[in-house]
């Protein structure tokens, strides 16, 4: 399997250092390759997601990927691709960030089976055993200041101001490279394009410390940046960034962000993100061009993007809960799918588990006004978990609540409110 023709049928290339080279090294031999990951939250999002899944491809392809989690460079801060300087967090925060991350990493990739499984690494291991005299002395001296400065990461901040902390980064990186080039006979990094800078430079300080061995093999690629048709940015909606962990980003949510992709998205991000055949990409394509309503494209790849960063069950509440909410059939949900589905409704804590239908309306700021209330339950405006309750009387029963929990009360067409109850 030629994996980088596919990677470039898929769009998946940015910039490579020596195509040529790169596409006989692999053709050759099984290549152990990297990519790294800086604990800077406690969980991944869907922008780490094309190099996570890049890493998986080159494994399917037969060869050998490194997962390296940057519990060193993590207390550090990368100044790529960004135009301030980082809070830094405290070392039991990025310890603990870095544990979760790994877990994260361990889902997706393959950590335990074959011979070519994927590896898990932490730059904390040998970076925070790195002595400052020999950062300076051994490596120090093959970084030179104008080749530093030169660096975009570096160059675009000087205006704005870089401490010495974050300029220093790069170093880092690369040390990571060369250690994983001797140890582990790591011969590609991979990143997004934000990381050409440090791979580059990682790739400098092999070529200069190898003296005397024959010419240095070793190679970079990115992938690109993200871009959307709308020209908003990739990965991030009003709630905020697509989270990997679900506590964070529950499944329902993750499905339904792929199931929103725009249609002239929807193609580039199959190629991107799953791991289907480019035929059958292109039998969605035509889908795409000829009957778009029916959304068959979208809904692929957010069964593909549900099932490989969650997993089948996970997946199959997504599905109820998005088919529930589309035909108002509420009472067919858990109450963890109700959860999941109504997590950004409005919501209200009743005291009283048996309340007044009418004045529930009010107290919930469903209605504005108990004539208001009045009128909406006249008008048959009201439904009680999808049903539709026309009772000025009605009481709140036990048959209401949803695994005694919720009831979800919706106002016209789409408006949903979410009770709980205190009692
Ligand atoms: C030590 C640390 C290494 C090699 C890499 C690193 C991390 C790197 C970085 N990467 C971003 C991150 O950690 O900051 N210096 O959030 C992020 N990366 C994935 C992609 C990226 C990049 O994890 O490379 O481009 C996002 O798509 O921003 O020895």
């Amino acid at each position: 399997m030629d994996v980088l023709k596919d990677l470039r049928d898929r769009g998946l290339v940015n910039q490579m250092t020596d195509e040529e080279g790169l596409q006989k090294h692999l053709s050759e031999k099984q290549v152990t390759l990297y990519c790294g990951f800086d604990p800077t939250a406690d969980s991944l999002h869907i922008g780490h997601l094309l190099p996570v899944l890049m890493l998986k491809r080159f494994q399917q392809a037969g060869h050998r990927p490194i997962a390296l989690v940057g519990g060193g460079t993590g207390m550090i801060g990368d100044p790529s691709g960004r135009s301030t300087e980082r809070q830094l967090n405290s070392a039991d925060v990025v310890k603990q960030y870095s544990e979760r991350i790994k877990e994260q990493l361990a889902k997706i990739l393959n950590f335990d089976e074959g011979e070519n499984a994927a590896v898990a690494r932490n730059n904390y291991e040998w970076l925070s055993e790195m002595s400052i005299i020999d950062l300076l002395r051994d490596t120090g001296k093959h970084f030179g200041i104008n080749y530093m400065l030169a660096k975009d990461s570096v160059e675009s901040r000087i205006e704005n101001g870089i401490s010495f902390t974050e300029f220093s980064y790069m170093i880092l990186q690369s040390l990571d490279f060369q250690k994983l080039y001797e140890k582990e006979n790591c011969t590609l990094q991979i990143g997004g394009s934000d990381q050409w800078g440090n791979i580059t430079a990682g790739l400098e300080l092999l070529r200069r410390t190898a003296a005397g061995e024959k010419e240095v093999e070793a190679y970079g690629l990115t992938v690109p940046l993200i871009t959307k048709a709308d020209g908003s940015k990739f990965g991030k909606t009003a709630g905020g960034a697509i989270w990997l962990d679900p506590e964070k980003t529950t499944p329902y949510e993750f499905y339904q962000f792929w199931i929103n992709v725009d249609d002239r998205d929807v193609v580039k991000f199959l190629k991107y993100f799953t791991f289907l055949s480019m035929e059958e990409i292109a039998e969605l394509e035509k889908e795409v061009e000829t009957q778009p309503e029916k959304r068959v494209a979208q809904r692929r790849l957010a069964e593909e993007m549900t099932k490989l960063v969650h997993d089948e069950e996970a997946l199959k509440q997504a599905e109820r809960i998005t088919e529930a909410l589309f035909s108002g059939d509420i009472k067919s949900l858990s109450g963890s799918e109700i959860e999941q589905g109504f997590k950004d409704v409005p919501a209200y804590t009743s005291e009283d588990n048996e309340p007044q239908l009418l004045q529930l309306l009010v107290d919930a700021g469903i209605s504005s006004s108990k004539r208001q209330a009045r009128e909406d339950i006249g008008n048959g405006a009201i439904y009680i978990n999808g049903e539709r309750n026309q009772d000025m009387k009605h009481t709140i029963a036990e048959s209401d609540r949803i695994e005694d929990r919720f009831t979800i009360i919706r106002r016209g067409k789409k408006k949903y409110f979410l009770i709980r109850y205190e009692g």
